[in-house]
């Protein structure tokens, strides 16, 4: 196909620009410096009601609140050199968002208490499934010494590792059990 100006015209030649090296090194710069920092970036997933904790039931939770834990995590990462992404949802939609989300950016790794969605959301384990990345699930909470009904989770299918019964302390275990599973492997 010729232009009228005796030019060869390729209708789609916007759509794939076909660009000098330059051009292509100034992206090559770019794209490994967001892909390294996802590479450092483990998520830490919350579930329905664990934005109430240190109030609620503090018998069985304990007395730490969600912000109490946000720090721990966070200076757990920072100690082993990762990057965090804190979050609470009471949503399952929106944990399964923040899941694809993590899979999208390929973290590296991530850590969730589904809370009640674990005993319940096939929804979320479908979301889990579709990682590449190691998960960690964490339960503050012994699930197993408690009613018959909180010992299965359906998320345990899609995790390497389960802690529970540690208390708040049982999320520093799964960061930096993460973080050991992610380094071992690469
Ligand atoms: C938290 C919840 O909210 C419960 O629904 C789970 C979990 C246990 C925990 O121990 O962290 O059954």
């Amino acid at each position: 196909m010729a232009a009228a100006g005796g030019q060869p015209r390729f209708p789609f030649a916007g759509a794939f620009p076909i660009t000098g090296s330059g051009a292509v090194d100034a992206r090559r710069d770019q794209e490994p410096d967001a892909a390294r920092d996802m590479a450092k970036t483990i998520y830490v997933l919350n579930g329905p009601n664990l934005n109430l904790l240190g109030t609620r039931e503090p018998e069985i939770y304990g007395r730490a609140t969600l912000a109490d834990v946000e720090k721990l995590c966070r200076a757990t990462a920072e100690r082993l050199g990762w990057t965090l992404e804190f979050r609470q949802s009471n949503h399952e939609g929106e944990l399964v968002d923040w899941i694809h989300e993590a899979r999208a950016k390929q973290a590296a790794g991530l850590v969730i208490n589904p809370a009640g969605y674990s005993h319940s959301s096939v929804a979320i384990l479908d979301a889990l499934l579709t990682l590449a990345a190691p998960i960690v699930e964490v339960h503050i909470s012994n699930i197993h010494a408690r009613e018959p009904f909180r010992e299965h989770s359906y998320v345990s299918k899609a995790a390497r590792a389960v802690i529970c019964g540690f208390g708040v302390h049982g999320y520093a275990l799964a960061i930096t059990g993460l973080a050991a599973m992610i380094d071992a492997k690469g």
